[in-house]
This record gives C-alpha cells, structure tokens and sequence, in this order.
C-alpha cells in the first residue's frame, strides 16, 4: 500500500538532470500506463507500446492536440514527424517494463535536447496528457515499495549524488552494491535464531528439552552480534568525516602565510596575499578534497590585540569574525611567521585551542627551532612548511588527515553505516542486546531477554525498512532530490 503522503502511484515525470544548457537532457517518467500515456505525444505510437522492455526507440515528441482537433498520437506510423506542426523535440525514449525498472513500475526515460525551453516544453507536453510532477525521491520510494531496493540502498542512492570525493563515492557505492544490507540481514538472521531457542526454552519445560537451563540460549550469536554492531558503531565518525566533511579554519598573526597556505591547499590564487599585514579582512571558504576528505577550508583575518598600530574598523569586525570561525572549527590550522618567531597571541591561542595542528610557515627562510634536548619536548611540536615553496604540504595533508580521524585502511571494502538514522538504530539495537546479555549474567528470568531480543530485531528491520512507517518513509525519501 503507498504511503498516504506521496499519494497515488499515478504516471509521474521530473526532470533527472540538472537544469541549463547541456547536451542532451534526461527526463524519467514512471507508473502503470504511462507508455500509452506518453505514445499520444510521440510521432511513432504504436512503435512505443510494442515496444518491449529495455528497448530505445527514436521520434519525436509532438505538442499535445488541443480537445476536439484529433489526438497527436493518431498520425500513426506514415510519415513520422515530417513536416508536422508542433513538433517539441527529437528524442530518444528508453522503455522499461515491470519488474525490471529502478522503480520496478512500467516507464521510460526520455534523452532530449538541453536546454531550459526544450525541457520545459517536453515537460508541460507530458503534463497536459497527464503526468504528474515527481516529488522528491518518488521514484526511489517506488523503488524501494516495490522491493527493488531496501532502505540502505535508497539512501546510498543520494548518498552518491552528494558525494563529495572519490573516497565518498566509494563507501556510498558499497552501500548501493548492498554491502550494508548483507550485513545488516546476517546480524539480524543469527538475533532471530537466538530469539527463536529463547522462546523454545520459555515454551517448553527445560528438562524435557534436555537443555541446561544455565544463561541464555545462543549467547555466543548474541555477542557475536554485539561485538559486529559495536564495529559498525565505532567506524561511523569516520563514514560521516568522508560524507559530509569538517570545517578546518586557517588562523594566525597578521602576515604569516595564511592567505598564501590557503591557496597552496586549494592549488589556484584565490585569496589575496601581500607583503602589508592586515590584507584579509573577510573570511573566505573553500572546499578542498584532503586525502578524500571534502574540507571546507577558511582563510582569515591575521588576529591581533589592539596595541601596536590602531586597528581600524574593518580589521576589528575581521578579527571578531576569525575568533568566531575558531570556535566553530573541526579543526584549526595555526599559522606562525616564522621569520617573526613566537608571539605572546601565538601563545595564547597554541595553549588553549583544540584540536590544532600547529604550523611553522616561511621555513624556506626562516627554519624552525630546534627543541632542547631533553625528556619533555616543549609544546608545541610544529610543522615546518613553506606556502611558498610547497614544502611540508603532504606531510600537514597527512597530520589534517589524522587530526579528523581519517585514513579508515579498508576504503569502503568493510560494511559501513550510511546515515545517522541508521547509527541511532544500530545504538537501539546494541543496547537492547547489552540488557539482555546484563539481564542473564545476573541470573533473572529468560522472559525479561526474549523482548529484548525482539526489539534488536525490530531496530535492525528499520534499517533495512522491513520494519517501516510512512512518517519514517516520508522523513528519508522528502530529502531526495526531485526525478531522484
Ligand atoms: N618566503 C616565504 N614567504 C611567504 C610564505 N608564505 C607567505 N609568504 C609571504 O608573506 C607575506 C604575507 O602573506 P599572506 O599570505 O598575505 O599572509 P596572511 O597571513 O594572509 O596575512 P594577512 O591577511 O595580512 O593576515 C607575503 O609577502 C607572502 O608572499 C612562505 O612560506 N615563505
Ligand atoms: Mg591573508
């Protein structure tokens, strides 16, 4: 049954490709009738309808016949499209049959021309003969009512339109071959196996069984589990860094490199750099991919206390701005001149903020002090680099790699959770299950475990969508984009 909010299961069409000027653009269309909808606006009909599933055929999309003038389809086969009026635009149309679409229903997708009038008219021709707009993520959902996809695909599915990375796109695309899944029904096959002899011990007098009656039944599939959904837990941080990045934010005193470093990581002369300190006033953000991670690098204004010449206002307003950006940073990235050594405000920001990777810049001239030997290195250890020269450059990739969490070694071969529903599940499931083992080391009654069981299941089901409702349905699929 569809859910009540995204209605019918009636013909719907979007768009699938971004709107503009482009070569060719992609119009998906889906539901039951909608070939011999989309044939009473094609020049070759009954082509179209014969057509069988995964077949392209090639015409034209005509403009819907006003009532009264005699259908666009019925020009039949003879002659094609030549010479008649109202022709939208060639096309070719990929036909789809039950069940083996994405969205499992009859279909096609439509490659016209791009460009925002030629899409617009393929559009308002499909909506006169009675195509309704797809709302977001429709056809996933079909998808996934229609069992073609279960819940960890759907979401890796715009998991990868969002990908960021190649190291992004891998893990999604592990998700979307069912990594997740597989992992997910094997952890949920051996929890219903402990289940089903915890009810079977419960139903029948043990003796009879010839069971021990000591601890609870399948405790070793149990821990097993447990352990495996720790293992999913643990690795999330990291999933999430890849997916949806972290925030690092440049700081330092006034013309020590930042501005230069900034460009050097983004590889193109973005912020200006000159020899006056006090150049950056506003904060500028890049994304920059660091080792697969999608970083949103900050540059700022150099912070400084008022004391030597007088900041004038813009300066001010860009030091408060930089102050704010580093306490909202992931990560911040210190810069000293290292031409200037350390400063009394290089100090001060070292010793309190965290986590910050601490950098020594300009060491093509100026190299960096060489610690006192002796058992306590003095604080803080610093990078050399030089944004000029590019020294130091991979090694500072590396530490920012590190400072994050990164470097996960398996690069998406190990199941990996997708979403943050699907971590707060995995948390439900793994607590039950600790109840449950905490339940039987303390001796109490196996009919206090048997729920506990059922709700790691029920959670588990949920991820997957075994288990679903319309509002959990509706809260994935209305984050999808439109024709998605
Ligand atoms: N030799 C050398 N000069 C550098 C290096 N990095 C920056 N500089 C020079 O230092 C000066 C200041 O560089 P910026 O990148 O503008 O410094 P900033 O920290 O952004 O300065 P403000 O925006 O004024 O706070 C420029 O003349 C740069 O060419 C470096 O690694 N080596
Ligand atoms: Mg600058």
């Amino acid at each position: 049954m569809p859910p009540p909010f995204y209605g019918d299961g009636s013909p719907i069409a979007a768009l699938a490709t971004p709107p503009g000027e482009s070569a060719l653009a992609l119009i998906r269309s889906s539901g039951p009738g909608s070939l011999a909808l989309l044939s009473t606006i094609f020049s070759r009909p009954a082509k179209l309808r014969e057509a069988g599933g995964n077949s392209v055929v090639h015409g034209w999309i005509l403009a819907p016949q006003s009532p009264g003038s005699g259908k666009a389809g019925e020009t039949g086969e003879a002659g094609e499209s030549g010479g008649r009026a109202g022709l939208v635009d060639e096309v070719l149309v990929s036909v789809y049959r039950p069940p083996a679409s994405y969205t499992g229903e009859e279909g096609a997708d439509i490659s016209c021309h791009g460009g925002t009038a030629t899409v617009r008219a393929v559009l308002e021709a499909l909506k006169a003969v009675g195509f309704r707009e797809s709302l977001p993520g429709e056809f996933s959902l079909r998808a996934f009512m229609n069992g073609k996809l279960d819940l960890t695909r759907s979401e890796s599915v715009m998991e990868l339109v969002k990908a960021k990375t190649g190291a992004g796109r891998e893990r999604a695309v592990g998700r979307l071959a069912g990594r997740l899944q597989g992992e997910i029904a094997a952890l949920s096959r051996a929890l219903l196996e402990a289940l089903a002899e915890t009810e079977l011990r419960l139903d029948y007098d043990e003796e009879e069984l010839g069971l021990s009656g000591e601890g609870l039944p399948g405790r070793e599939l149990v821990e097993d589990a447990l352990g495996r959904l720790r293992k999913l837990a643990a690795a999330w941080p990291g999933e999430r860094l890849y997916q949806e990045g972290a925030l690092a934010v440049i700081a330092g005193r006034p013309n020590a490199g930042k501005s230069s470093l900034f460009n050097a990581l983004l590889g193109e002369d973005r912020s200006i750099v000159t020899a006056a300190p006090g150049t950056t006033r506003d904060w500028i953000e890049a994304l920059v991919n660091i080792r697969g991670i999608p970083l949103r690098l900050v540059d700022t204004a150099g912070l400084r206390e008022a004391g030597g010449p007088a900041l004038d206002q813009a300066e001010e307003l860009g030091i408060g701005r930089s102050r704010e950006l580093l306490d909202k940073a992931d990560l911040a990235l210190y810069v000293v001149d290292g031409t200037q050594g350390l400063r009394d405000e290089d100090r001060a920001v070292l010793s309190t903020r965290r986590p910050l990777i601490p950098l020594w810049n300009k060491a093509d001239i100026a190299p960096p002090p060489t610690p006192p030997p002796g058992p306590e290195p003095p604080a803080p250890q610093f990078l050399p680099v030089s944004a000029k020269t590019g020294a130091g450059l991979g090694e500072l990739c590396a530490a920012i790699e590190a400072a994050l969490g990164g470097g996960i070694p398996d690069r998406g071969q190990e199941p990996g959770l997708g979403s943050l529903r699907q971590k707060d599940l995995v948390d439900r499931a793994r607590a039950a299950l600790e109840e449950a083992l905490d339940l039987a080391d303390r001796g109490e009654a196996l009919d206090l475990a048997a729920p506990l069981l059922r709700e790691a299941v029920d959670a588990l089901g949920e991820i997957t969508g075994e288990v679903s409702t319309a509002d959990i349905l509706e809260a994935i699929f209305s984050t999808f984009c439109v024709g998605k």
